[in-house]
């Protein structure tokens, strides 16, 4: 496929998708949002990749969504295109595979919602992180209230959104909004070593495993606990292959051998 703002490449079974629209420093726009869903929807379809790591071209991870786009939006708009974001971000959550976002710069805004959407956030230490959107008069719209308050908490959740001006990636490591620093010229090293050790594992395992969390961080833990026994179970049925070969390839002290 060909894209305006996307640039996408395989390497060892790892997908790498880059936002490639530095002059704006990868901000979203509608056409951006596009692309990405023609992706995602292209990559659903023949899923050949055990893990895709999103990253920016340039300064920037992700600047946020376009603001010169703000400037005539009418608020049929501004919910369409909210709802845009939200579609595509559910999308990446939606993929079977664990996505990583490779933060090589700042991550603001829409920038910083799009990483949250990811499974596993890395990002370069030196950059700056944020939802800035108070001080632009606005609010976060892409499930950036919703996703901030369940991954780090309420108090964190209004400091950063209050504070609005972006946090330093170390402190944001501290907050629990990322999971991984690295040095500025590490952070493709880092997360593509971070894929394949985690892509070692069952793609079965991985794939429950993002699916009960996601499900489960919307349940009563009553609800989840229930869930994660139901999923347990299901992985002793006579055709579970990968829990079948990896519990006889540690007996047989070798390598599991995923299909
Ligand atoms: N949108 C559009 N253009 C942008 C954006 C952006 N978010 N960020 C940067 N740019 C453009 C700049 O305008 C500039 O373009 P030009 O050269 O034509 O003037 C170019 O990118 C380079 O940027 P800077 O010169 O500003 O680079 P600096 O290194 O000086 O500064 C910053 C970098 C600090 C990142 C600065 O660019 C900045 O503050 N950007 C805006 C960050 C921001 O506020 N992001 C949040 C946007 S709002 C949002 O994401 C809401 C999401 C929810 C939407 C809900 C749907 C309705």
């Amino acid at each position: 496929m060909n894209f305006s703002y996307l640039i996408y490449e395989e390497r060892e079974e790892i997908g790498i998708l880059t936002l490639n629209r530095p002059n704006a420093l990868n901000a979203l726009n509608n056409d951006v949002f596009d692309e990405l869903q023609a992706f995602l929807d292209s990559l659903k379809e023949s899923i050949n990749i055990r893990a895709l790591i999103i990253t920016g071209a340039g300064k920037a991870f992700v600047a946020g969504a376009d603001i010169k786009a703000f400037q005539n939006m009418t608020q049929q708009e501004g919910y369409d295109f909210a709802e845009k974001g939200k579609s595509v971000f559910r999308h990446i959550a939606d993929l079977p595979i664990p996505v990583i976002a490779a933060i090589n710069g700042f991550a603001l805004g829409g920038g910083l919602e799009l990483a949250l959407a990811c499974d596993i956030r890395i990002a370069n230490k030196e950059t700056r992180l944020g939802l800035p959107e108070a001080s632009l008069g606005l609010i976060p719209g892409f499930n950036g209230t919703v996703e901030a308050l369940k991954q780090v908490g309420l108090g964190h959740a209004m400091y950063l959104m209050m504070l609005a001006g972006g946090i330093k990636a170390t402190e944001a490591f501290d907050l629990g909004l990322v999971q991984k620093l690295a040095d500025a010229d590490q952070i493709m090293i880092e997360a593509m070593d971070l894929a394949k050790k985690i892509t070692k594992n069952s793609p079965n395992s991985l794939h429950l495993l993002k699916r009960i969390l996601r499900e489960g961080k919307e349940m009563t833990r009553t609800e989840a606990e229930a869930l994660e026994s139901k999923e347990f179970g299901k992985l002793f049925q006579a055709d579970q292959a990968e829990r079948i070969e990896g519990v006889n390839a540690f007996i047989e002290k070798r390598k599991p051998n995923w299909k």
